[in-house]
């Protein structure tokens, strides 16, 4: 009888046993599943076609969506504070001769493939900035040197991309930094767009790169012109537009070779899509230009004023939607790195400057 009940009580106990681990396996399941998912969602091209078409900002796309942005940032993540505490404000800034690509590389070890987000809370903005580019590798050097820290300061998710202009051809500004457009929305879904001028250096981290309901010109005081801005027109240097504002606009013209005046024509753009420019304040955006001189292959452009002439006929089929190119390669390093080489050229010593940021390297014909 004793046995009896000791035996009895030792099946009641493992039926007990047995059944809590089974509704623990269960609950478990149900808790992994949405996260499977969640994962198991891309973003196709079909997609990104129809949010660049679409409008509004990153949470018009979170509720649209769901994604892609949840695949980047950690649902547990709160937005990060409207003003980042990283700020440090007005800053003297070096410009040290021996400092190489490496150098930076080693600064800056949470840069993957030049794409950065902050790691304790969810970014405000995703912002692609766009450097048009060609023989400027100094400069390139000092850009990344101080950008990615300025920017991880503002507590944003973003890449760079440098958009190198392959060959002797003209150079053409406007149309690389149409190209840098439509590659970068190839990778994500950018929120804002920066469009840079390779030597120019923010001086005060309160000069936020993120875009505003209106087209935004960052570059208003700079050293070479006394820190004072040229002319209430002017829209050259840095500049942002949010995803929709540069698709409405038809992004830049293709057909500026040669210095001067795309960034007039993008301003025609702005005025004629009735969008008014905004711009920070003077005291913040300061910026020291690196010195150089003008550019071979980058003459002035003699056409330039017949060109904006043309501008309000013509915007509608010169831009994004008329812009032809050809990517020669597409190299990310150094940390991931993944080749496309639609041509097998040979590679040149630009690839090394390819390190730090997205380079795409273009070539275009001039018509
Ligand atoms: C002014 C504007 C610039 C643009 C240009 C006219 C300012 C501060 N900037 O710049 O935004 O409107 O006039 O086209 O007012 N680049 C190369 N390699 C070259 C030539 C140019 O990388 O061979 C790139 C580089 O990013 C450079 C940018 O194009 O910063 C503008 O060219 P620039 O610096 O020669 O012209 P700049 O300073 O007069
Ligand atoms: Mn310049």
């Amino acid at each position: 009888m004793g046995f009896c009940s000791s035996a009895c009580k030792i099946l009641w106990r493992t039926k007990y046993c047995v059944l809590l681990i089974l509704s623990l396996s269960v609950v478990a399941w149900i808790t992994a599943f949405p996260g499977e998912t969640l994962k198991s969602i891309r973003v196709s091209s079909a997609t990104t076609q129809t949010l660049v078409k679409g409008d509004g900002l990153r949470e018009k796309l979170h509720s649209m969506t769901g994604a892609p942005d949840d695949l980047n940032t950690s649902p547990q993540k709160v937005d990060c504070p409207k003003v980042s505490p990283l700020l440090q404000g007005a800053k003297n800034l070096s410009f040290d001769s021996s400092l190489t690509l490496n150098d930076v590389v080693t600064e800056n070890e949470k840069v993957r493939e030049g794409e950065y987000e902050p790691p304790d809370c969810a970014a405000r903005q995703s912002v692609a900035i766009l450097i048009p580019f060609r023989n400027r590798e100094r400069h390139l050097v000092y850009f990344l040197h101080h950008l990615h820290p300025f920017l991880q300061r503002q507590q944003l998710h973003y890449a760079i991309y440098v958009i190198n202009q392959a060959g002797n051809v003209t150079f053409n500004r406007a149309k690389l930094l149409n190209i840098g457009y439509l590659e970068a929305l190839k990778d994500y879904n950018w929120d804002c767009f920066i469009f840079h001028d390779v030597d120019l250096i923010p001086e005060n981290d309160h000069n936020l790169y993120v875009c505003e309901d209106q087209p935004k010109h960052f570059m208003v005081a700079r050293n070479s012109t006394r820190y004072k801005l040229m002319s209430p027109s002017y829209f050259g240097g840095v500049t942002a537009l949010t995803r929709e504002q540069f698709f409405q606009v038809n992004g830049f013209s293709n057909s500026y070779w040669g210095w001067g005046c795309e960034d007039d024509d993008l301003r025609i753009r702005v005025r004629q899509h009735k969008m008014t420019i905004v711009r920070p304040p003077e005291d913040v955006a300061r910026y020291t230009m690196v010195f150089h001189k003008r550019d071979k292959g980058n003459e002035v452009n003699k056409d330039r004023s017949t060109l904006k002439g043309q501008t309000p006929k013509n915007w509608r089929n010169d831009g994004l939607t008329s812009c032809s190119y050809k990517t020669l390669s597409l190299d990310r390093l150094p940390l991931y790195s993944s080749h496309l080489k639609l041509k097998n050229l040979a590679v040149t010593k630009k690839t090394q400057f390819h390190i730090q940021s997205q380079v795409l390297s273009t070539e275009f014909r001039k018509r």
